[in-house]
């Protein structure tokens, strides 16, 4: 269906219509411009193209096993100091358990992720995956960002992949795609100045890609990033996808300011979440998938994402605190009813998949 109107986004739309890639320079038009529907529209030409009507969800379970972190970001809620009277660590019996409980449901994947603990020792992510692996073989465990992989490296004295290896022996199957924030260095100097930087953030991606291990990626939006950042941002993914091909999905995370250092911003408008969607999407053309993580985004509007190139919605999500813990009103967790009717009152094909995007 063609997208292209009487306005001044007419020579990219027909650029998209066509099948061609965007240039940064549009991209930052694009990002520039209030049409919001002309954006939308290219975005669902492209999701259509790449998924049909599908629109993909899982059952699955997210495990955050410590929030003791010594990087401290200000956009994050979640970090504590040790000490602190909101610290918490899980033991590994109480991980088995949990996971024992998520495993009541049909799940098909674990989602871990926690902060950078000064003092756990490489054993604790290698015997965690390893009991879990026990308790649940058939289930995909998705864990670790780039950048507690980069800290179990310097914890154990190992390179980047020799830890990579070894985590995979022990049984992790893919990596999720936090960590990546914006990529500027003006922009991490400013609200994470002691975390992995963009470019150590992409090359632990690169050498999972290089070992066949494959991973998300994800971009927090809605705070102090400029559009030059986003379109540096995306272009970097853009760049590493074209060379490993091992990005499943895209998941913009919008910004939620409650009780986190930069509390005093107002976080992200639909408006503006609708627009980095669909200009992602546009952007993004060699990533299969567009994630809307609706744990942040909020249901309303991620059934409307729907139409703006979304074409997966994460899952039932039982345990997640991250997001929560930054004031977060959406449920705990959804039912697959619920999900699947969120989807197909949109108009979609609801369509369960496991980790790597297989039909279940
Ligand atoms: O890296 C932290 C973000 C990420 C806040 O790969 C915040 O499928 C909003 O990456 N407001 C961790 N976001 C979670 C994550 C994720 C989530 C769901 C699915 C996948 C996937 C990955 O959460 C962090 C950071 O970017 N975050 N604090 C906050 N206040």
């Amino acid at each position: 269906m063609p997208v292209s109107g009487a306005t001044y986004l007419d020579d990219v739309c027909a650029k998209v219509e066509a099948g061609k890639r965007i240039t940064d320079d549009e991209c930052l038009r694009l990002l520039r411009s209030n049409d919001l529907i002309t954006l939308g529209k290219m975005a669902d030409l492209v999701r259509r193209r790449l998924n049909g009507d599908k629109t993909y969800y899982i059952i699955n379970q997210h495990i955050n096993y410590s929030n003791i972190c010594k990087n401290m970001c200000r956009f994050c809620a979640f970090g504590k100091e040790a000490g602190d009277v909101k610290a918490y660590e899980l033991s590994l019996e109480e991980i088995f358990r949990s996971a024992e409980e998520g495993l009541k449901e049909p799940i098909t994947e674990f989602h871990i992720v926690g902060g950078l603990h000064p003092d756990l020792p490489f054993s604790f992510y290698v015997d965690m995956l390893k009991g879990l692996k026990k308790l649940a073989p058939d289930v995909h465990i998705q864990a670790f960002t780039a950048v507690e992989i980069a800290h179990m490296a310097g914890i154990a004295g190992k390179s980047v992949e020799d830890t990579l290896v070894e985590l995979r022996e022990a049984g992790l199957d893919s990596i999720p795609g936090g960590g990546a924030e914006i990529f500027s260095p003006e922009l991490r100097e400013k609200v994470c100045p002691t975390k992995l930087s963009g470019d150590d953030w992409l090359d632990v991606m690169r050498k999972a890609h290089g070992l066949g291990i494959r991973s998300n990626a994800t971009m927090l939006y809605g705070h102090v990033e400029d559009p030059e950042q986003i379109v540096d941002h995306l272009g970097k993914l853009r760049a590493l996808q074209d060379e490993t091909g091992g990005f499943m999905t895209f998941i913009p995370l919008a910004f939620h300011p409650a009780n986190t250092g930069l509390s005093e911003l107002p976080g992200p408008s639909g408006f503006y979440s609708l627009k980095i969607y669909a200009v992602s999407r546009t952007y993004l053309d060699n990533f299969p998938h567009l994630k809307a993580f609706w744990i942040m985004l909020g249901l309303k509007l991620t059934q409307v994402a729907l139409s703006f190139g979304v074409d997966d919605i994460d899952g039932t999500v039982k345990g997640e605190k991250i997001t929560h813990m930054a004031g977060a009103t959406t449920p705990e967790c959804l039912s697959v009813a619920e999900l699947r009717r969120l989807i197909e009152e949109a108009g979609r094909k609801p369509v369960e998949r496991n980790t790597v995007y297989e039909v279940v």
